[in-house]
């Protein structure tokens, strides 16, 4: 077993992943854009297609990037899947990579993670039995909506809204800045299980809906992709 194989079977065992897909790992270059699982336009009219032409190919092309760059001769970080970098981040020193990691890093688990929770108006079919009791016990679709509203429109700049599961089992709303990611443990708190994130950074929204913010994150749940979500939420309660 060579040192990359370690650090790759280390790393699968150090957290429980929840996407353990390819797109997240490293291969000898590090890490790569995965691709869309759909069309630049499929998700129109709800997000345009020049919107996310852009998204995908220049931003999170450019967290990537910033990543690599930032990872590259850290013998330590490589080899690492991007979600227990991620987890894992406050423990990443000095602080200067710990902040390339964090906001690199976190937009490209973060980004990773909006694409495959979204599907063309109409395919995203309902949530599993499981996650649709869950949501009832939060207090029903519409008060989850509600409250992710509020989380978008109270997060100040750039940032996240997210459903995820927390310490008791139950989900719960938060948001995040910049390109934090609820996994992230901190001195307090234990990291959380996203299951669903919208980016509320203006990149992801103001070619469409310019200042309006709001008109945008109520439009989302016509894209949301409840199959992947319910995984998610399988996953995270696993
Ligand atoms: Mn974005």
């Amino acid at each position: 077993m060579n040192r990359r194989e370690m650090l790759l079977t280390a790393g699968a065992g150090a957290v429980a992943l929840l996407w353990p897909r390819p797109s997240l790992a490293q291969d000898a270059k590090g890490f790569t854009l995965p691709k869309l699982p759909y069309d630049y336009d499929a998700l129109e009219p709800v997000i345009d297609k020049m919107t996310m032409t852009i998204h995908h190919t220049k931003h999170h092309q450019a967290y990537i990037d910033n990543l690599n760059k930032a990872i590259a001769g850290n013998a330590d970080l490589q080899g690492k899947s991007i979600e227990e970098l991620i987890a894992n981040a406050r423990s990443i020193n000095p602080m200067t990579l710990r902040t390339a990691v964090i906001n690199n890093g976190g937009g490209h688990l973060n980004h990773t993670f909006f694409w495959e929770i979204m599907a063309p108006k109409g395919q995203g079919g309902e949530p599993s039995a499981e996650l649709a009791k869950a949501i009832e016990a939060y207090g029903g679709m519409q008060k989850l909506k509600d409250d992710v509203l509020a989380a978008a429109l109270g997060r100040f700049g750039s940032g996240w809204a997210w459903v995820v599961v927390g310490a008791n089992g139950a989900l719960e709303v938060v948001s995040t800045a910049n390109q934090d990611n609820p996994i992230t443990a901190t001195q307090n708190r234990p990291g959380r299980k996203p299951i669903l994130g919208i980016d509320v950074w203006e990149h992801a929204y103001y070619l469409k809906y310019q200042n309006r913010r709001a008109d945008y994150v109520k439009a989302w749940w016509n894209v949301a992709n409840w199959k992947a979500i319910s995984e998610n939420y399988a996953k995270a309660k696993g």
